[in-house]
């Protein structure tokens, strides 16, 4: 027996013998920053609620902003669920669904969105493309064309974590995870507002909300406040391994979109976890 292990060709790991329990012995392996798979890539999220469901008056010109950005840019547009997605949670909760039945189900929605803004940007070339092409042939459709649309909700399906009843992985997370994962240049949040306030600007006190500038994952974290975001976004954020940082910005404020992704800090600009370097 021991001749034998001796003869045989071993694949030497520094992870072979361990348990991958212990994070002093798995850090000098793990602990070092994945490579940028597409560094080129923005990403960009357009808001379920705040784009989609106003329908024309505010599709339409996002959709021409995004059409004059495309010779700057190679970007992947993932849409939200928005209102379809909030009539399934409160029937599917009625009805006394797992959180984990409704994820996949308002996911659906967030990809519906991304089928009609597909539809309208297709004479650019741009298509809507599936989840798993997202996750491994991106780089080629984006040889094909400048950018593509795809679903921003993460699909967790029935591994969402049954913390609340609604899924807490949503559209926003969804969209920050896989620009991070593919170490894009970056991320822009398209919302119906100019940024993240102290108070939510639309709620009952809205007229004293205040716009905060400039913030980080780490004090939206600890905010009470209502959040114009999945609260999990900040969560994400804080152990984020690229994107350095994530800017929301008003789609409804033609020019804000454009403006961002050039790099000018047109909205609330939110410093993640991951360090430069
Ligand atoms: O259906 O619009 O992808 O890109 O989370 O899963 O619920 O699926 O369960 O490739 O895999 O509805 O069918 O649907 O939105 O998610 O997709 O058209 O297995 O291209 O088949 O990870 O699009 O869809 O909803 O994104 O968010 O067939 Mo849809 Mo979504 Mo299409 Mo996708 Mo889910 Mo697939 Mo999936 Mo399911
Ligand atoms: P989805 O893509 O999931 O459908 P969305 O991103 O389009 O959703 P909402 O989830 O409705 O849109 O978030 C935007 C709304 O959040 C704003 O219209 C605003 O009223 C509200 N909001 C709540 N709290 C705040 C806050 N602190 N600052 C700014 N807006 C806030």
């Amino acid at each position: 027996m021991t001749d034998t292990a001796n003869t045989i060709k071993h694949v030497t790991s520094p992870l072979a013998r361990q348990t991958l329990l212990d994070n002093e012995l798995t850090r000098p392996v793990a602990g070092v920053r994945p490579i940028r798979l597409l560094p080129w890539l923005q990403v960009v999220k357009i808001g379920g609620r705040s784009i989609m469901d106003r329908g024309p008056k505010a599709i339409l010109p996002i959709v021409d902003e995004i059409r004059k950005v495309l010779p700057e840019h190679r970007l992947l547009i993932l849409t939200g669920a928005g209102v379809r997605a909030r009539h399934l949670y409160s029937v599917g909760l009625d009805l006394g669904l797992p959180v984990g039945s409704l994820a996949p189900l308002a996911a659906s929605e967030a990809g519906q969105n991304g089928h009609i803004l597909a539809s309208l940007l297709s004479p650019e070339g741009v298509s809507y493309v599936e989840h798993p092409t997202i996750a491994s042939r991106l780089a080629i459709h984006l040889q094909a064309a400048r950018a593509v649309v795809g679903s921003a909700f993460p699909p967790y399906h029935h591994h969402e974590f049954p913390t609340s009843r609604i899924p807490v992985h949503r559209a926003d997370t969804g969209a920050f995870l896989v620009a991070d994962a593919l170490g894009a240049a970056g991320l822009t949040i398209v919302e119906d507002v100019d940024g993240v306030y102290d108070a939510d600007p639309n709620g009952a006190n809205g007229a004293q909300a205040k716009l905060i500038a400039e913030t980080t994952s780490a004090a939206l974290t600890e905010m009470t406040a209502p959040l114009p975001f999945d609260r999990a976004l900040p969560e994400v954020m804080a152990t984020a391994r690229h994107i350095e940082r994530v800017q929301i910005v008003n789609g409804l404020v033609p020019g804000r979109l454009t403006a961002a992704l050039r790099g000018e800090h047109v909205g609330t600009l939110i410093h993640t976890g991951a360090r430069r370097n």
